[in-house]
């Protein structure tokens, strides 16, 4: 293939470049990847902020990738990062339409940096070049790049869930933001509800006709909507949680609970998190529990994030509360049930930490997919795997259905899952965990990005990875009775 691979997302993430704990995600590792393969640029905001806006292109090589980044002004970082990105579409393709702003110079602001963006990145562009635009802060920026004369083929792809037309229409031209999403030539979602209330959008509020390919016939071009379930880089990730970085992170994790069981979570400091709810759940189970109100320790590993957003602010002030309140009702002197962290730690250390774990707590209130799940599934020894909590409302659930699915508003449903998940017999931990190893490790971030790329290629598609939504079945399998 001699087409060049032209990623374009918010922010770069080089792996050795990037340094930081977390900085360097799958997803870093999986488009260096496509980028090492295929030849390109990764283009996004540096992070930086400059007092005026220059377009000046600061281009690095790190091994072997190419990096175009620009640095934003304030006003941008405020109306287009901290305001639209993260007030507005964040908070409304997340389902809470209570915490979303709808602010005309936030609008305005996402609008001017999408055109800044296209307007640097234009001259990168070559012939044959494949253009693969990321998440939901670039929506518009196909239509702004086909308006400065660009044919090349473009994708986008949205790590977030697409929310109901019902949810969408509340939000100020929401038809402008998804025709100029409809200049893209491959659309993808992470798993088939999202993709679903996309195309019921198209069909509802722009009268279009989908395709039984899914795919979109819009003024005379076509264009493919398709699932794309991202997944982890599940080789490296084994690789690391059976190194010695990772051996230590799980004695000194064990030995500091002194035998007793280990909850884990492991989250951005995020609304969609469900974290609060979490912690409510965890001291229900305490409450329903008392004999092992002793005996089980929650490790709650939230490194903050988007702290300048006041939404954030308070889910913090919620979660010390919380923690506080718990703590001081069930320490002892020499315990405490929840260590609440907010910072992160290397990614090694996470996967000792994840493998230390009896439960894995992952109960997002909604998540496009949710990466964390599946490295807690790969980090665990299958002689004596853990157990998978998982909110039925993470795209995850889709495809690991072998894990306890519960629903994470009901605290009663969380807590007896959680009784259920220390009580499991060995057996039955081990069947199910085979089964989740095995979906995780066939759907890892190499096909994802395989499977994509492909798509912007035009190949035919492969079939649908992921069955019906987990809610379109009557009820969430109740595992927990
Ligand atoms: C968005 C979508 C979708 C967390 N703490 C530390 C750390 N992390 C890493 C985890 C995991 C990643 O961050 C989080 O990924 P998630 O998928 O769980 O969630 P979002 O950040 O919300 O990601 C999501 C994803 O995009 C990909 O498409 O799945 O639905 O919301 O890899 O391990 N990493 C390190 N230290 C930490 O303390 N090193």
């Amino acid at each position: 293939m001699s087409s060049r691979l032209i990623v374009i997302s918010n922010r770069v993430s080089v792996p050795k470049a990037a340094g930081a704990a977390g900085a360097q995600g799958g997803l870093a590792v999986a488009l260096n990847a496509a980028l090492l393969e295929h030849g390109g640029i990764w283009f996004g905001w540096s992070g930086q902020e400059t007092e005026e806006f220059t377009g000046h292109l600061d281009m690095q090589r790190n091994d072997g990738i190419t990096t175009a980044t620009i640095d934003l002004e304030p006003q941008d970082i405020d109306e287009y990062y901290n305001g639209y990105a993260n007030r507005t579409l964040w908070p409304l393709f997340h389902y809470r339409i209570d915490l979303t702003e709808y602010d005309r110079n936030f609008g305005e602001g996402y609008e001017r940096v999408n055109e800044r963006f296209a307007d640097a990145v234009l001259p990168l562009i070559e012939g044959e070049d494949l253009v693969w635009v990321h998440d939901y802060h670039l929506l518009p920026l196909g239509s702004m790049l086909r308006q400065k004369g660009v044919k090349n083929r473009m994708g986008l792809f949205l790590h977030t869930p697409w929310p109901p037309t019902r949810l969408l229409v509340s939000l100020p031209l929401h038809e402008r933001l998804v025709a100029s999403m409809l200049e893209f030539d491959v659309i993808g979602f992470q798993t088939s509800e999202w993709l679903e209330s996309f195309l019921h959008y198209v069909q509802k509020e722009m009268g279009l006709k989908v395709n039984p390919d899914n795919s979109i016939d819009y003024q005379g071009r076509r264009v493919v909507a398709r699932a794309f379930p991202i997944g982890i880089d599940f080789d490296e990730f084994v690789e690391g949680a059976a190194g010695p970085e990772a051996r230590d992170a799980h004695d000194r994790l064990k030995q500091s609970v002194r035998g007793r069981k280990i909850l884990i979570g492991v989250d951005r400091l995020d609304y969609s998190k469900g974290l609060g709810e979490r912690m409510e759940a965890f001291g229900r189970f305490l409450a329903d529990n008392p004999e092992q109100a002793g005996s089980a320790v929650l490790l709650q590993i939230a490194p903050p994030s988007r702290g300048d957003v006041a939404s954030y602010q308070m889910i913090r002030e919620d979660l010390e509360r919380k923690t506080g309140h718990l703590n001081g009702a069930y320490a002892d002197v020499a315990f405490v049930p929840i260590r609440y962290v907010n910072r992160g730690y290397p990614r090694e250390q996470l996967a000792g930490f994840y493998r230390a774990a009896d439960i894995g707590l992952v109960t997002p209130l909604r998540d496009g997919m949710n990466l964390v799940a599946k490295e807690y599934i790969a980090a665990q020894d299958p002689e004596n795997p853990g157990v998978l909590i998982l909110s039925q409302f993470a795209g995850a659930a889709h495809q690991l259905k072998d894990a306890l699915l519960v629903n994470p508003h009901s605290i009663e449903h969380v807590s007896e899952a959680i009784k259920r998940a220390l009580e499991m017999p060995l057996d039955e931990r081990r069947e199910r965990h085979r089964k989740l190893l095995a979906s995780v490790r066939d759907h890892d971030v190499r096909r994802w990005r395989q499977d994509f790329v492909s798509a912007l290629f035009g190949d035919e598609a492969p079939p649908l990875l992921d069955d019906a939504s987990p809610e379109d079945s009557s009820e969430p399998q109740d595992q927990t009775a």
